[in-house]
């Protein structure tokens, strides 16, 4: 099989987001358009890095094909080895971790995350490094640079390989090595939790939990850790079978989105612990009966409960957090001791406290929680860290969330989303924000009065590599605070995200409903950023 040399054009616009490049299929479709970008990844590794490489994906329309193609131009690469989830299938998290126990040069991993699938929706492509983490901002910055001066890339003339069967096959010059995508991921969980513990309430017939794929990734991990490591009846994971298009619908793990999941936790005999994870598997909502339990306060009761886990021997070097993110976490950190981060939004920038040995957990609102383990957020991680707790304090979800305000105070927080918003009128918008930042200080806004206001600017404390233009941040002199950012996932128009937060440390006030509570700080993003007059739209398309 001989290496053959393919002519391209370089294409606009294949500059990595907040996780990877995504675009709609039909894009990825276009002559070269994948090659352009994958090569554009080889070549900003460097000749000499290209060893051996992790594949798979959340199992999207698309993924077989992309991987076949991707395995041709690896062989013609260099590589010397691919090791490659049957069926194509790999969790991003599980991607994450084969890279790490394989020592692999990187992986790549094919996903559009919660973005729908299906010839007419997303498809995606990410680039992990050693470390198993997202590229840094340095290296997305040079596959990009290496996408706008393209001239050819290399690949193999070769048939489809089998990727449906463990085992390994030579292309050209490469060892395929076909894997089971769950079971080294699974031994990794059985390894930070107690499993015995877990499974003695899974099993006793009393504890109901429910699990929802929602047709994506995490099926199969699922139905082999909650119901057949664990013991959980048959049927506790629903929507398990991954399917090319997610079954039509959205799997994103909100309340918005993971209708059946919630529709059983509110109707008649709930299960007592509900979960739901996204498209590749690194993301997770979490629910009590008849109980939500907001991403930011999950990340801070995993923090507070972390001595409960076997895994990490009673400690947490440190914690780390979304901007975005409410400042639960930073309250258990001050309490306990250790250093809380604040990160821009996006994986990506904790891997390198992580390598650092600066911080065991962190997470994001955006359903995203992590630790140390791997370096990608981990939805399944997430609810048997839960179901840990829950074994270990005898107490249900609702109760040891309430238990948590009362101690450390209650950081209301919600995010509305607009979605496909005019993306003239949405950079608009956050110019003339940014304008105005210097006149804001002093200034009240329905009944709140600014004490800061600026747009967020990270140093990597690790490699001092800076990173601009991350969000503006309004805070005000009550502690509450409102960020204003554009989405970097979106695939049309622009995405404008409003998150506002506020403290109540008042144990009468603690149960107020969220959107209540933050009713005049939701009015005061308006007034500042005149949300409704400038995009046209009266209401978030989500509210999380
Ligand atoms: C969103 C979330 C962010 C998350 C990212 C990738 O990014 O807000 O917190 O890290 O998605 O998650 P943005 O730029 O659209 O706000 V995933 O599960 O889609 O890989
Ligand atoms: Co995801």
């Amino acid at each position: 099989m001989s290496v053959t040399r393919i002519e391209t054009r370089p294409y606009d616009g294949q500059k990595p987001g907040t996780s990877g490049l995504r675009k709609r299929v039909a894009e990825f479709q276009q002559p070269h358009y994948l090659e352009n970008f994958v090569q554009s990844i080889f070549n900003a590794i460097g000749g000499d890095q290209r060893q051996s490489l992790v594949l798979g994906g959340d199992g999207r329309y698309f993924n077989r094909e992309a991987l076949q193609r991707i395995l041709c131009m690896a062989a013609a690469n260099g590589f010397s080895h691919a090791i490659v989830g049957r069926g194509g299938l790999l969790s991003t998290p599980a991607a994450s971790c084969l890279i790490r126990k394989h020592s692999a040069t990187g992986g790549i991993i094919l996903s559009a995350s919660h973005n729908p699938g299906g010839p007419e929706a997303d498809f995606g492509i990410k680039f992990n490094g050693s470390n198993g983490g997202p590229a840094t901002e340095t290296v997305t910055a040079r596959i990009h640079e290496c996408t706008r001066h393209i001239d050819h890339y290399l690949t193999l003339d070769a048939r489809n390989i089998d990727i449906d069967h463990d085992g390994s096959q030579m292309l050209g010059n490469m060892v395929v090595e076909v894997i089971d995508p769950v079971s080294d991921y699974a031994d990794l969980m059985a390894s930070i939790f107690d499993f015995p513990a877990i499974a003695k309430v899974l099993g006793n017939g009393r504890f109901h939990v429910c699990f929802d794929a929602m047709h994506a990734i995490t099926g199969p991990y699922a139905t082999e850790i909650l119901e057949r490591r664990l013991g959980a009846p048959a049927g506790t994971v629903i929507n398990g079978e991954p399917l090319e298009d997610f079954g039509g619908a959205h799997p994103d793990p909100n309340l918005a989105h993971a209708r059946e999941l919630v529709a059983r936790m509110n109707g008649d005999n709930p299960p007592d612990f509900g979960a739901a994870s996204d498209g590749d598997g690194d993301r997770n909502m979490v629910l009590g009966k008849g109980f939500y339990i907001n991403p930011c306060d999950s990340l801070a009761v995993l923090a507070a409960n972390a001595h409960l886990i076997p895994g990490y021997n009673g400690r947490l070097a440190g914690v780390a957090r979304s901007m975005p993110t409410s400042r639960a976490v930073d309250r258990v950190a001050a309490a306990k001791g250790f250093d809380c981060h604040e990160t821009p939004t996006g994986w990506k920038f904790f891997g390198n406290l992580m390598d650092a040995g600066l911080i065991t957990l962190c997470g994001e609102e955006s359903f995203g929680t992590g630790s140390s383990h791997v370096r990608e957020k981990d939805g399944l991680w997430a609810v048997l860290y839960w179901l840990n707790i829950i074994a270990e304090r005898k107490q249900p979800a609702h109760a040891i969330v309430r238990e948590h305000w009362r101690q450390y105070g209650r950081d209301f927080f919600t995010r509305h989303d607009y979605e496909n918003v005019d993306a003239t009128a949405a950079d608009a918008l956050m110019h003339d924000l940014r304008e105005s930042l210097p006149g804001l200080v002093g200034q009240s806004f329905s009944g709140h009065t600014v004490s800061a206001a600026d747009d967020f600017r990270y140093v990597d404390p690790v490699d001092g590599s800076v990173s601009e233009g991350q969000g503006i941040r309004v805070f005000f002199e009550d502690d509450a605070r409102i960020v204003y950012r554009l989405s970097g996932t979106g695939t049309a128009g622009a995405t404008l995200r409003v998150y506002c937060d506020s403290f109540q440390l008042d144990p009468s006030l603690l149960e107020v409903d969220t959107q209540r509570a933050l009713g005049s700080v939701l009015q005061a993003a308006d007034d500042i950023a005149g949300i409704v007059s400038r995009t046209g739209r009266t209401s978030p398309d989500v509210i999380t």
